[in-house]
C-alpha cells in the first residue's frame, strides 16, 4: 500500500491530522493499536482551547460541538473555605469550552468515516523504517498477517507509550520528565455539576477539581496516592473525601450518585527533542506530557498540529520545507510554556509529600498574591484560554 502521510495512532492528534489533510486532496491512513470503542471508551480531556475549536471548525467537525459545548468565561479557585473569581473574558476578552475529549474523537472518527477515510484498527508490532530516507515506510501486523504502507512522511501520534519516539535513536533524543509524588482519581457521575464554572481547589487534605460535561454529567478529581487504585476507592469514599476538600458552601450542595466510571492519572511533566526526525514527526502526547492541572494536554496536541498540518501542506501545494523544517522548533516554543503553566498551576494547587511549614506559606502567599493582583489574575487567564499559535 502507498499513501502520502502514514499516521501512527488514531486519537484527537492523529484523527485530527488526518481530517485536516483529507479536506486538501491529501491521502493518509491512521494505524491505531486498539478498536474505536476502546478509544472512545477513555475519560480524558474536558476543556478546549479557541485554538483547538477554531482548528476542528477547519477540519469541518465542529457542528456538535458549536451546537452543544458549554463557554466557559472564567474559573474558580478555593482554598481554606475562601474562593475567588478568574474572569477570562475580561481578563483576555476570550474564554474556553466545555466539551469532552470522547465527543471530539467521536466526531472525528465519525467525518473519517463519511469520507471514507482509511483507518486500522488493532494494528500490532508497528516500526517505521528508513525514517532518515526520502523513502520511508511502515510495517504491521494485523490478525497475524504483516502488511507494509510507503509514504512520503510519517506522524507519530501514537501517545505517551507509543513507538515513534522510540524510533528516534537514543543519540538524537533528549528527554526532560518530572513525576509528580501523586495522582488524580477521577469519576463520572450522571448528577448535575455543583457549579456553573469549574472549581480548583487547594484543600490541607489535597487538590480537588470540580468539572463536567453537560448539565447532568459531572466530572470530579481528588488528588490521592500515586499507589492507589480506582478499586480501593468505593464511590461513598470518593464522596466522603471531596465533601472534606471542598468549600463548605459547595460541600452543603454537591449532589452525589453512582459513578459510571472512575479512574486513575499518574501526574508527569515530559518533552522529547526534537520532535523531528527526518521525515517522522511527534504530535501530542507522543512528544510531550503536562500534569493535567493547566487543560493543556490536549490543546497542545493541536497545536502541534496546526503547524504540521500546515508545514505538510506548505510542503505538497508548494515543495517549500520551511513549515515542515521549523515544525520541532515552532512546536516545541509553544509546548515548553504550556508545560511551564501546567508544572505552575500543579505546584499552586496540591500538597506534597516533603512540603515544609515554610513551603506552605509559599505556596498560600502565591494563592493570596493570585486573589489580590489582578496582573497575576491576567498571567493565570492568558496561559489558560490558550497562547496564540
Ligand atoms: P492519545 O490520546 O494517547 O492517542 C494515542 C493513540 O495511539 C494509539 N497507539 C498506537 N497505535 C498504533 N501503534 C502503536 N504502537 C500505538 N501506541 C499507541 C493509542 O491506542 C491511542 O489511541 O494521544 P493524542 O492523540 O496525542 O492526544 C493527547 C490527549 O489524549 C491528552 O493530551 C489529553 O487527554 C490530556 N488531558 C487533558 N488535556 C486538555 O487539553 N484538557 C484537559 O482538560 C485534559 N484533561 C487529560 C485530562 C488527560 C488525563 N489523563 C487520563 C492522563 C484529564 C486526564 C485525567
Ligand atoms: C476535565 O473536565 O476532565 C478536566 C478539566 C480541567 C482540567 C483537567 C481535567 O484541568
Amino acid at each position: 500500500m502507498r499513501t502520502q502521510v502514514a499516521i501512527i495512532g488514531g486519537g484527537p492528534s492523529g484523527l485530527l491530522l488526518s481530517q485536516l489533510l483529507h479536506r486538501k486532496g491529501i491521502d493518509t491512513v491512521v494505524l491505531e493499536r486498539k478498536t474505536r470503542d476502546y478509544v472512545l471508551g477513555r475519560i480524558r480531556a474536558g476543556v478546549l482551547e479557541t485554538g483547538m475549536v477554531v482548528l476542528m471548525r477547519e477540519a469541518g467537525v465542529s457542528a456538535r460541538l458549536d451546537a452543544e459545548s458549554f463557554v466557559h468565561d472564567g474559573v474558580i479557585i478555593s482554598y481554606a473555605d475562601e474562593k475567588f473569581d478568574i474572569n477570562f473574558k475580561e481578563l483576555t476578552g476570550t474564554s474556553v469550552v466545555v466539551y469532552g475529549q470522547t465527543e471530539v474523537t467521536r466526531d472525528l472518527y465519525d467525518a473519517r468515516e463519511a469520507m471514507g477515510g482509511k483507518i486500522v484498527f488493532n494494528t500490532e508490532n508497528v516500526q517505521i523504517h528508513a525514517a532518515e530516507s526520502d523513502a520511508p515506510y511502515v510495517t504491521y501486523r494485523v490478525a497475524g498477517t504483516e502488511h507494509r504502507i510507503d509514504c512520503d512522511y510519517v506522524a507519530g501520534c501514537d501517545g505517551f507509550h507509543g513507538v515513534s519516539r522510540k524510533t528516534i535513536p537514543s543519540t538524537v533524543r533528549r528527554e526532560y520528565e518530572k513525576i509528580y509524588p501523586f495522582g488524580w482519581l477521577g469519576i463520572l457521575s450522571e448528577t448535575p455539576p455543583v457549579n456553573d464554572e469549574l472549581i480548583y481547589v487547594n484543600s490541607d487534605r489535597g487538590f480537588a477539581l470540580c468539572s463536567m460535561r453537560n448539565a447532568n454529567l459531572s466530572r470530579y478529581y481528588i488528588q490521592c496516592s500515586m499507589s492507589d487504585s480506582p478499586e480501593d476507592w468505593t464511590d461513598e469514599a470518593f464522596w466522603d473525601e471531596l465533601k472534606h476538600r471542598l468549600p463548605s458552601a459547595e460541600a452543603e450542595k454537591l449532589i452525589t450518585g453512582p459513578s459510571i466510571e472512575k479512574s486513575n492519572a499518574p501526574l508527569r511533566s515530559f518533552v522529547t527533542e526534537p520532535m523531528r526526525w527526518g521525515r517522522l514527526f511527534l504530535c501530542g502526547d507522543a512528544a510531550h506530557i503536562v500534569p493535567p492541572t493547566g487543560a493543556k494536554g490536549l490543546n497542545t496536541a493541536a497545536s502541534d498540529i496546526h503547524y504540521l498540518y500546515h508545514g505538510l501542506i506548505q510542503m505538497f501545494e508548494t515543495g517549500d520545507s520551511e513549515g515542515i523544517d521549523r515544525y520541532s522548533e515552532k512546536a516545541l516554543a509553544r509546548v515548553w510554556k504550556a508545560e511551564r503553566f501546567s508544572w505552575w498551576m500543579t505546584n499552586l494547587l496540591h500538597r506534597f509529600p516533603d512540603q515544609n511549614a515554610f513551603d506552605l506559606k509559599m505556596q498560600r502567599a502565591e494563592i493570596e498574591f493570585l486573589r489580590s493582583n489582578r496582573q497575576a489574575q491576567a498571567v493565570l487567564a492568558q496561559n489558560y484560554v490558550g497562547l496564540p499559535y
